[in-house]
């Protein structure tokens, strides 16, 4: 027949125009048949962990077909493409995800069901890829989500580590970290690319050769492992787009060298190759601190050196001027981790491409731009020179080559400014020297922002002061922001569906500005009392996990008071549970009688990891277990406060707490939280925050109005002021006496541990409170009374809370990208026509 006519390749067109159909029976079938032939199980003996895999392939084969469509659409339009480097990407469960993205959901609910299982169970099979430490991971995985979603043609890029954070748990009070083997039971959500390796080379030396008059650079010798690529297909929401968020695993590398396989020691020679796997191994676990190790650094460049052959590869498939790089390609750097990669391109365009450094170096900085999350000192890069020269010795001769010409334009404009040439240099003069990454991003980048306004404020006026007044324009502010899709959509089911009822559709899930129409309903009594219910079915599934998790039970009609968060000195956890002590002993100093009319009862709960080496981050988990023992078997006090630390905070278990929180604390030292995004996730959740004007509680506060939170403490021009006091002051006078009291009673050993607690509270307690809790105490103290005062109208909380939520669009990612899109990467939408949409 015909067929037999068509050539290869239109024969293969032919067969694939059958796009995937959607309804029940398609979806069952192919359920089925990946329970037949992808996992080899018998249809009659198959577990609901087997129906995840199942169901994950089929919904994989759907997002699969959309993504090699969007990639094809993408290259035939040629359109600018934003690279997202990140060292960290925090994604979470896919499945449910991906089925409301895809808007499958209900399909899929039906089709299961039919097949004996409910799909919210199956949803609870998968185990949380978990490719990052907090906020910066979990930024970048809110990004991926609205750039595919806004459908801008972008792509991220990171590792994926075999071990993901550690799982915590929590036994008599100490943390203990279980490594996280996350692949043991195979990924239905990526794609194994066998044939996309690229060669990375580390140490080795640079070999100098004269060629036409020029001096050219070798590096060679050394070692050389392979990255390869892993795509996972990221769907956008309500349109067909789906992009792709590619991860390098490190293999040994094909070549091998003759010489170690010679010597006779096979087995040693082998295992030698074996060590290049382990480069992508394990995640390190510290968010907001560095640690200048090799493997880290390795891990670093893997990264970039990848991902820059994979860009160059692309831009290379069309033959075209080396000049138009900057109009094809932006590349973001999510923090320092990723800045070797302005190295590395302008290495290769030089070394390789043999383009003049000046030209070279005009597309790179034109290409490249900078966000900085942070301006915590122990939290900045600074590679040692020693280091660096030894594992990538030809970039660190161009670093001084940047550097060099760098300094140079400086000096024209600020001739004999010894001081701002020193601080703007790449090369930290200390001993040994030291490579500070902020600096080669900056010079390296057309744009550099920060993550809430108070925080570009902040690098402007102090810690890149100098940069700025070198180039003012170059800097930017990009408030965070978190999708809507998973912080509401997926996590608030009934929050979402009291949205569409009330809107007539649900459009607001890409355009969150609509909820804003909901502002007549706040004095609505039936509108008032959806809402309350909403509130508390999800308290009441946090009542179960807690259940189930700490073997606790909560009173539901307690206030649900909530920090989630990693464990760190500057987020001060370590003043919420001193509070929450000086609550438990005014509850011991009131009469049996009168304790049910004077305190509301409130259940406090702590959650979040702490870095395995971070020693009074440790204590403090160890005092609020400490503190919840005594508290919670407590007869006196009974369910008038329970304290819970609910353990291995993760995306998932987010999930369930943040809908059901009703207070979240966001109390960091002014100044020192760049932004923070899980205090938009709450607010969008009808969370109410008390927390200080610092990150991005202060353009909360502007939108929700500061009589819907509860603000209090220093503000950021107080805290230089305030350290001098404090250092200044008597420690007895110092702190106010509330907070005397429950030193005295830790001091006693009334919690027990001591030793060990005694040290926590002798580090602030010496004129050493660098955060200020001392400073801040009295505040909060009267920030919490209100809180109370406020929950005792349950009228006005609501209408609180509702405020809160319907006032809170501005933080949804998709206004940031679409800033980002616009004001730094130059990239339009190209959204790719939907087939099952268009005639066949
Ligand atoms: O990045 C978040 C901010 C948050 C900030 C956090 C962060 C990390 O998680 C890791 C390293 C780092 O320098 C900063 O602490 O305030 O919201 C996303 O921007």
């Amino acid at each position: 027949g015909s067929q037999n006519n068509l050539t290869q390749n239109e024969k293969m067109w032919k067969l694939m125009q059958s796009y995937i159909n959607n309804d029940k029976e398609t979806i069952q079938q192919s359920i089925v048949n990946h329970v037949e032939y992808t996992l080899a199980k018998t249809r009659f003996d198959f577990s609901v962990f087997h129906a995840y895999q199942a169901i994950s392939h089929s919904v994989r084969d759907r997002l699969i077909e959309a993504f090699n469509d969007t990639a094809q659409y993408f290259t035939h339009h040629d359109c600018k493409r934003v690279y997202y480097l990140s060292i960290e990407f925090l994604m979470g469960r896919y499945l449910q995800n991906a089925l409301i993205n895809l808007e499958l959901e209900e399909n899929y609910k039906e089709a299961v069901l039919e097949l004996g299982y409910n799909l919210e169970s199956v949803y609870e099979q998968e185990v949380d890829p978990a490719l990052g430490n907090g906020g910066l991971g979990r930024l970048a995985a809110c990004f991926l989500d609205s750039m595919a979603t806004l459908n801008i043609p972008a792509w991220g890029y990171g590792i994926r580590y075999s071990y993901g954070i550690f799982r915590q748990l929590i036994k008599d009070g100490y943390q203990y970290e279980v490594p996280d083997y996350w692949l043991d039971n195979g990924n239905p959500w990526e794609i194994e690319r066998l044939d996309v390796n690229y060669p990375i080379r580390f140490y080795g030396y640079v070999r100098k050769i004269h060629e036409n008059g020029k001096e050219k650079s070798i590096w060679e010798g050394g070692e050389l492992v392979l990255a390869r690529a892993y795509d996972n297909p990221i769907p956008g929401y309500d349109t067909y787009n789906t992009i792709n968020l590619r991860l390098w695993r490190s293999l040994p590398a094909r070549e091998f060298d003759f010489n170690s396989f010679n010597q006779g020691d096979y087995f040693k020679a082998l295992e030698e190759r074996e060590k290049a796997e382990y480069i992508t191994s394990v995640l390190y676990p510290n968010d907001s601190n560095y640690s200048g190790k090799e493997l880290r650094l390795k891990q670093q460049y893997l990264l970039v050196c990848a991902t820059i052959q994979d860009v160059i590869r692309r831009f290379k498939k069309k033959k075209r001027d080396w000049k138009e790089l900057p109009e094809k390609i932006a590349v973001q750097l999510n923090d320092t981790h990723p800045a070797m990669a302005i190295v590395e391109l302008l290495r290769v365009l030089i070394d390789h491409e043999n383009l003049e450094i000046e030209f070279a170096w005009e597309l790179v900085y034109r290409s490249f731009s900078y966000t900085n999350h942070t301006i915590l000192p122990e939290a900045l890069e600074k590679w040692g020179i020693d280091l660096l020269a030894n594992l990538l010795p030809r970039h660190l001769e161009i670093v001084y080559l940047i550097n060099f010409i760098f300094l140079e334009k400086v000096t024209k404009k600020f001739p004999n400014d010894l001081h701002r040439l020193s601080s703007l240099s790449i090369i930290e003069e200390s001993n040994p020297k030291k490579i500070r990454m902020a600096n080669l991003s900056i010079i390296g980048s057309h744009a550099v922002n920060g993550v809430a306004a108070i925080h570009s404020n902040l690098l402007t006026t102090t810690l890149f002061k100098d940069f700025y007044e070198l180039r003012p324009k170059k800097f930017q502010n990009k408030t965070n922001g978190v999708t809507p899709r998973r912080w509401i959509r997926c996590c608030n089911v009934q929050l979402a569906q009291l949205y569409t009822e009330q809107l007539g559709g649900d459009t607001w899930v890409t355009d969150l500005t609509q909820v804003k129409c909901l502002e007549n309903m706040v004095e609505d009594p039936e509108f008032q009392n959806n809402w309350q219910r909403i509130k508390r079915q999800n308290k009441e599934q946090l009542k179960w996990w807690v259940k189930e998790n700490c073997g606790i039970d909560i009173n539901l009609d307690s206030l649900f008071d909530v920090q989630v968060k990693r464990l760190h000195e500057y987020k001060r956890q370590f003043m919420n549970i001193l509070y929450v002590i000086h609550r438990y002993l005014q509850i011991k100093k009131t009469t049996a009688d009168q304790r049910y009319a004077k305190f509301l009862p409130r259940t406090i709960m702590f959650g979040g990891k702490a870095a395995p080496g971070y020693i009074n981050a440790k204590r403090i988990i160890k005092l609020i277990c400490s503190v919840a023992d005594k508290v919670n078997t407590d007869s006196e006090v009974g369910d008038l406060l329970k304290i819970v630390y609910l353990p291995n905070y993760n995306v998932s278990n987010a999930q369930i707490i943040i809908p059901a929180t009703e207070l979240s604390q966001h109390i960091s030292t002014a100044g020192l939280e760049a932004s923070g995004t899980s205090n938009m996730k709450f607010v969008m959740n009808g969370s109410l925050i008390i927390g200080t004007m610092d990150g991005a509680n202060v353009e909360i506060a502007e939108e929700v109005g500061k009589e819907n939170m509860f603000i209090f403490g220093a503000l950021v021009d107080d805290i230089e002021g305030l350290r001098n006091n404090m250092r200044n002051t008597d420690p007895s006078q110092y702190f106010p006496p509330e907070l005397n009291e429950v030193f005295q009673k830790i001091d006693e050993g009334f919690f027990g541990a001591v030793d060990e607690l005694r040290q926590l509270i002798s580090t602030i307690r010496n004129r050493n409170d660098y955060y200020l809790i001392g400073a801040d105490f009295k505040s909060y103290l009267e920030a919490q009374k209100k809180v109370d005062e406020s929950y005792r109208n349950k009228k006005l909380w609501t209408k609180m809370s509702i405020c809160n939520a319907i006032r809170s669009a501005k933080f949804s990612s998709d206004r940031t990208i679409q800033q980002y899109a616009d004001e730094i990467w130059g990239v339009k939408a190209f959204q790719i026509p939907n087939p099952s949409q268009s005639a066949r």
